[in-house]
């Protein structure tokens, strides 16, 4: 651990898909822990590093002044900068342009709209709701064809399977595998990384 470095978060995609970016990118760093129950997040301390009152938050103590990132795709790019070629080809050219290419695809065509459709089953609109729903679906099972080597962008891990293995994780159970045979085996694959692991560790729910 390294007090320089620190990450409030909970168990949610936002906070693990930061974490795993930090783990994978070999960034060390201190979990910090929020009960979105309890409503930590609306802390007033909380509310001074984010006045969204969301997770996550990274802040970097090595800054002068400290920096405060408060988007977990920022913190990716954070990471990936940090440590270049660990989250994309560090190079410009075809190979890092595919891996922003489908990380976005995740991040807009795929987490978006979920985040959009969870609004709309907690407004009761669960019909609205379950429209997107089907539509984050037909995009993971789109997803498959993306698989014609070992990850998501090419035959290195990277941050577009960051993207990817939160959306999947919290679809998994909505899936039909026996057609994503492809998507199944990248999946119990990246599942395995000791990044995921970790980051999964460090905001379980206490
Ligand atoms: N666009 C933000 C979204 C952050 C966000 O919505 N976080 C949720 C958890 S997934 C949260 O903090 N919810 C607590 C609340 O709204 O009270 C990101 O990607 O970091």
């Amino acid at each position: 651990m390294n007090d320089q470095i620190e990450l409030y978060g909970a168990n949610t995609g936002n906070t693990l898909r930061a974490a795993i970016a930090l783990e994978e990118a070999g960034i060390v760093y201190s979990p910090r822990w929020l009960d979105l129950h309890a409503r930590e997040q609306l802390d007033p301390a909380y509310l001074t590093l984010n006045p969204a009152g969301k997770v996550p938050t990274l802040i970097d103590h090595g800054m002068t002044p400290a920096l405060v990132i408060n988007q977990s795709n920022a913190i990716i790019h954070y990471a990936e900068a940090k440590a270049p070629g660990r989250l994309a080809p560090a190079q410009p050219g075809p190979e890092r342009i595919r891996v922003i290419d489908r990380y976005f695809f995740f991040v807009t065509d795929v987490i978006a709209p979920s985040h959009a459709a969870f609004f709309l089953h907690q407004a009761g609109q669960d019909k609205a709701a379950a429209i997107i729903d089907l539509r984050v679906i037909e995009q993971l099972t789109y997803a498959e064809s993306f698989l014609t080597d070992d990850f998501m962008a090419g035959q290195q891990f990277s941050m577009a399977d960051i993207s990817a293995f939160t959306i999947v994780t919290a679809f998994r159970d909505r899936l039909d595998w026996k057609q994503l045979p492809q998507l199944s085996r990248w999946f119990d694959t990246v599942e395995s990384r000791p990044s995921i692991q970790r980051a999964r560790a460090a905001f379980q729910n206490r």
